[in-house]
């Protein structure tokens, strides 16, 4: 295998680096993160990524983390789903930067809290429901003007824009609020190789025991090492 991607089922991130792989037709193998049980933070872990977060993407000698960073190196390595010049690529890696920050950043904390830790609806998720609002209208805005985020073909902005984006339901999000997100998706997912993250990365669905631990049946307010951390 030349490419091997340290993902788990439930990353929003590793499916970023994941489908990419896949839509390019790359030779990669996952290699599963038991993340829901601290797989992430041991130190064999920690030596491949000091950051402790996934995804990994090992290529040979070449060690690479941050999805943003992995897209970037694997539109540079297939020549697909690149920029046409040096300003497109700035362009690129704003959205990019937008994603991590502005719409991954929230949309994932706002999924852990609900379908995994289970807090229930709390001054935290109303304030996180505002912050993903605000980043949806931005997407939607930008996709209802053009095919894809840059134009009229897919690039990695789309790839990295819409990793959490085909859980609405785990994230409590209605497409029918952002008709232009709805299609563009569509449009994503009917690239030829565009698989769903389930069927796509190892540990789906999460064993009973975990969901349990994570959010289940313990009090919304205890606290363990699982509590500040979110896929
Ligand atoms: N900006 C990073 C975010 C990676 C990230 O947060 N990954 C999650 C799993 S989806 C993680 O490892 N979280 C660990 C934590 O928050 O402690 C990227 O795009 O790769």
């Amino acid at each position: 295998m030349k490419y091997k991607l340290h993902c788990f089922a439930q990353s929003g991130n590793a499916y970023k680096a994941a489908l990419m792989l896949n839509l390019c037709q790359a030779d990669w193998e996952p290699v599963f993160v038991d993340f829901f049980n601290g797989a992430h933070l041991t130190d064999e872990f920690r030596a491949l990524n000091e950051m402790a977060e996934v995804p990994v993407l090992e290529a040979g000698d070449l060690v690479l983390s941050q999805s943003g960073v992995i897209l970037d190196y694997l539109a540079d390595s297939f020549e697909q789903f690149d920029a046409a010049s040096v300003p497109e690529h700035r362009e690129i890696l704003r959205w990019l930067m937008f994603d991590n920050h502005k719409l991954t950043g929230s949309v994932s904390t706002l999924r852990f809290m609900r379908t995994f830790a289970k807090t229930g609806e709390t001054d935290i998720t109303r304030f996180l429901q505002g912050r993903v609002d605000r980043a949806l209208s931005v997407l939607n805005n930008r996709v209802s003007e053009s095919e894809f985020v840059i134009g009229e073909k897919p690039t990695i902005a789309d790839i990295s824009l819409c990793g959490y984006l085909y859980w609405p339901e785990e994230i409590g999000v209605d497409w029918s609020a952002y008709e232009g997100i709805a299609q563009w998706l569509d449009r994503i997912a009917a690239l030829p190789g565009w698989v769903h993250p389930h069927e796509l990365m190892p540990g789906h669905p999460l064993p009973e025991a975990v969901t349990d631990a994570l959010g289940g049946s313990k009090p919304a307010a205890t606290t363990d090492k699982k509590d500040d951390q979110k896929a």
